[in-house]
């Protein structure tokens, strides 16, 4: 044991009456919702980079977390996850996820960079294997080392898709290894500054190929998990070609991939990409791509993706409700993509921001799931579209446009308005709240 939480106490289900700061109020792993337990429902990770590798900074100033395991050592990184393990312990998160960088020093050659990843995955086993913490995914750092300034795939230069390519495999082979549920991509830089100087032709192609190479790895070394792009419009570049779930789709489309691949929907990339996040959720249920989600928020003023843990839980009920309309997680999960805010120093915020996290999430999960169950919101959708289920609108469908005029004459059709009933709606999803 590090001496890192000391006097933190491992985080117990107390009930919405408990004034106890360090106990969960809403998520009660075993309780059953919609005949399944909370836990497997929600499927909770942390996630490394933000909780245990992030130090801190702003684009006005550097460091203002003082951690032990900050270091350049393999020590240091043993320690990292010593108390990244207690961390999980504390929460009773099942999962966490990780990129190759989060983990392992950076070495002076991409060898050097393989074999000390290698290290700690076999450190990271033993571990999960003592406590029974699970992978979610794994993915690889393509964006943080100056080497990435312009791209990984869909780099320029080369040697950087060639660099590039080989950091996938061996972060495909850690998480393979460590038996990860999913493995994905988010293309940081995966887009262009300007286009001055970009040919994006050229870089589209590069970032469909790369894709293509990466589910034909997954084939040939029988990785059961599922392969997830997370979409993303920017930050940090100008434009990214992953902008959002409907444009992912089409260009999976273009390549072959679209059921190769599923979606990781973050909730801060939908607000900047101009949506909502439960707009993106039901936008991959309808293209058969949902996969998994990163839950934060984006603080609305920003602009930026600020990665707070989330606390809206109403805007998080709407959300669950698409999770479950999908039919909820098979290989995803939530993964807590959040960060404290760098005021935040204390060993005790990192908890009771997971905490906070995974509480409202509870809450945002009942919500939805009562909406689910009572059917009140449902029986209106169904009820809005009944006229596309009788014979004559089945047909319309099927039919064309003269023969369609023709029906429109004869039968005198004259569309009568209907109400659309949104704020009837409205009251009716905060009666569950
Ligand atoms: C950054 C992304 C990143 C991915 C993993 O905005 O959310 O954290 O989740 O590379
Ligand atoms: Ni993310
Ligand atoms: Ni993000």
């Amino acid at each position: 044991m590090t001496d890192f939480f000391k006097g933190i106490p491992a985080i117990k289900y107390e009930g919405p009456d408990s004034d106890n700061d360090f106990a969960f109020r809403h998520y009660n792993p075993d309780e059953v919702v919609m005949g399944k337990a909370m836990k497997d429902h929600l499927r909770f990770a942390a996630a490394y980079w933000h909780s245990f590798a992030w130090p801190g900074g702003d684009p006005f100033g550097g460091q203002t977390f003082d951690r032990p395991w900050f270091g350049d050592s393999m020590d240091h990184a043993r320690l990292k996850a010593d108390v990244a393990f207690e961390m999980f312990q504390i929460l009773g998160v099942p999962y966490f996820c990780f990129h190759d960088a989060d983990v392992r020093p950076e070495g002076a050659t991409f060898a050097q960079n393989t074999a000390n990843l290698e290290a700690i995955v076999d450190y990271f086993a033993e571990k999960m294997d003592a406590t029974g913490i699970k992978l979610l995914w794994g993915t690889a750092n393509l964006f943080s080392h100056k080497r990435f300034m312009s791209g990984a795939a869909t780099n320029p230069d080369p040697d950087v898709f060639a660099y590039s390519a080989a950091t996938i495999k061996t972060c495909m082979d850690a998480t393979m290894k460590l038996g990860g549920e999913n493995y994905v991509l988010w293309g940081g830089r995966e887009g262009y500054e300007t286009l001055l100087n970009t040919d994006m032709g050229r870089e589209r192609q590069q970032a469909g190929r790369m894709l293509q190479m990466v589910v034909d790895y997954k084939h040939k070394m029988g990785f059961k998990g599922a392969i997830l792009i997370e979409p993303k419009p920017q930050e940090p570049t100008k434009h990214q070609y992953d902008y959002d779930v409907a444009t992912v789709y089409g260009f999976l489309k273009e390549f072959g991939l679209e059921g190769e691949v599923q979606m990781n929907i973050e909730q801060g990339h939908a607000i900047l990409a101009g949506h909502s996040f439960e707009h993106e959720l039901a936008m991959a249920r309808e293209l058969g791509i949902f996969g998994s989600i990163d839950m934060n928020r984006n603080d609305y003023q920003s602009g930026w993706d600020t990665d707070q843990f989330p606390n809206n839980v109403p805007e998080m009920a709407l959300a669950y409700y698409e999770v479950l309309r999908a039919g909820g997680f098979t290989t995803g999960g939530t993964n807590f993509d959040a960060k404290l805010r760098r005021q935040s120093l204390d060993p005790e915020d990192l908890i009771l921001a997971h905490v906070g996290g995974m509480d409202a999430c509870a809450s945002g999960l009942k919500a939805a799931a009562a909406m689910l169950e009572d059917g009140k919101l449902e029986a209106a959708r169904s009820d809005r579209y009944a006229g596309w289920d009788t014979a004559d609108g089945k047909g319309l469908l099927n039919s064309d446009l003269e023969s369609i005029m023709a029906t429109v004459v004869a039968d005198g059709t004259n569309p009568e308005p209907r109400s659309g009933r949104q704020e009837r709606l409205e009251n009716l999803v905060n009666r569950y709240l």
